[in-house]
């Protein structure tokens, strides 16, 4: 999501959305009776080594015109200089974007980076974090816009190991009753605004970290908050909750690694998880193949790839 597109996101949107909205609004519904008290997501003591990702070992679009990549962010020094989140309600610009074409094999749709030698360590609970510019359009759960991202790690940047990534698609018209009603699996070639359908995928959650308006601990952005969402009736119902993590972004853990990708053999990936990472791949989900449809993951119609402000580890050593 660009500066110059967000009248377009919010026109589409709220165009897209636009019955929900007015249901919503009609229900007198309040957003945002923030809980703080969710429990730790992450191993938590203050003996760990955060680090963020410093180095960019590939950043195709640096430099590049066409093939979907943005000159005005396409420099890579904007993820590993530190996360400048927006809040929930907006983008950040401090990212570097790439692109979602197929073109080179996903070339320009994919940026590797690491920790200059450092190696990721699996330690309880999340190892890293991955920081994009999601946000709630509408400021309230179901507005959420999304550039989802599928996140592999590596010990060497050529056998990589990956998530068990899983979208449910979307059901009806992707309303909050559509989306609780039953099992969650829906249209896999559809898009759903709702990140709960979207397993194992970054760029899902907004970022509130701000290294500079709004610090927070490396304790703090490793443990989550739930949010719940009431209307104004009397008494309050609760309309919806969500766990996220207190800094927002998405969390990942190495125990969850899957042997799915072709290069992740059983023994690459006990390496990883034993002895941790050097390398991580971020690709655009719509630059790739569902499995499940055979055609690429479908994606928000305005999306024009994912927009990455930085990438941090819980635990480096060197
Ligand atoms: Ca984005
Ligand atoms: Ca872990
Ligand atoms: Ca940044």
């Amino acid at each position: 999501m660009k500066i110059q597109q967000i009248a377009l996101v919010f026109m589409a949107t709220l165009i897209a959305h636009c019955a929900q909205i007015n249901k919503e609004e009609i229900a007198g519904e309040t957003p945002a009776t923030t809980n703080p008290g969710g429990g730790g997501g992450g191993g938590g003591t203050s003996t760990l080594n955060a680090q963020l990702a410093t180095g960019v070992v590939d950043a195709p679009c640096n430099g590049h015109t066409g093939d979907g990549c943005q000159s005005s962010f396409s420099d890579p020094t904007k993820v590993t200089s530190g996360v400048k989140g927006a809040g929930w309600g907006s983008g950040s610009f401090d990212v570097y974007s790439i692109s979602e074409s197929t073109a080179d094999g996903g070339k320009y749709a994919t940026l590797i980076l690491d920790w200059q030698g450092g190696t990721v360590k699996n330690v309880p609970g999340l190892d890293f974090i991955v920081y994009e510019n999601a946000f709630e359009y509408a400021g309230t759960y179901g507005t959420r816009f999304m550039d989802l991202i599928i996140v592999s790690v590596s010990q060497n940047n050529t056998d990589y190991c990956g998530w068990p990534v899983e979208y449910k698609g979307k059901k009806g018209s992707d309303s909050l009753a559509d989306f609780q009603n039953g099992s969650l699996t829906g249209d896999k070639n559809a898009y759903s605004k709702w990140p709960e359908a979207w397993i194992h995928f970054a760029g899902k959650s907004p970022t509130a970290w701000n290294k500079d308006t709004n610090p927070m601990s490396y304790d703090d952005l490793f443990a989550t908050k739930t949010t719940e969402y009431y209307n104004t009736a009397t008494p309050p119902v609760l309309m919806y909750s969500r766990t996220d993590l207190k800094g927002g972004g998405d969390g990942f853990d190495l125990d969850n690694l899957t042997t799915d990708a072709a290069t992740c053999t059983a023994t690459v990936l006990n390496n990883i998880v034993t002895n941790g990472f050097k390398y991580i791949k971020l690709q655009a989900a719509r630059s790739l193949i569902n499995p499940d449809t055979s055609a690429l993951y479908p994606h928000e119609a305005i999306s024009n790839g994912p927009d990455i402000d930085g990438v941090l580890a819980r635990h480096v050593v060197p």
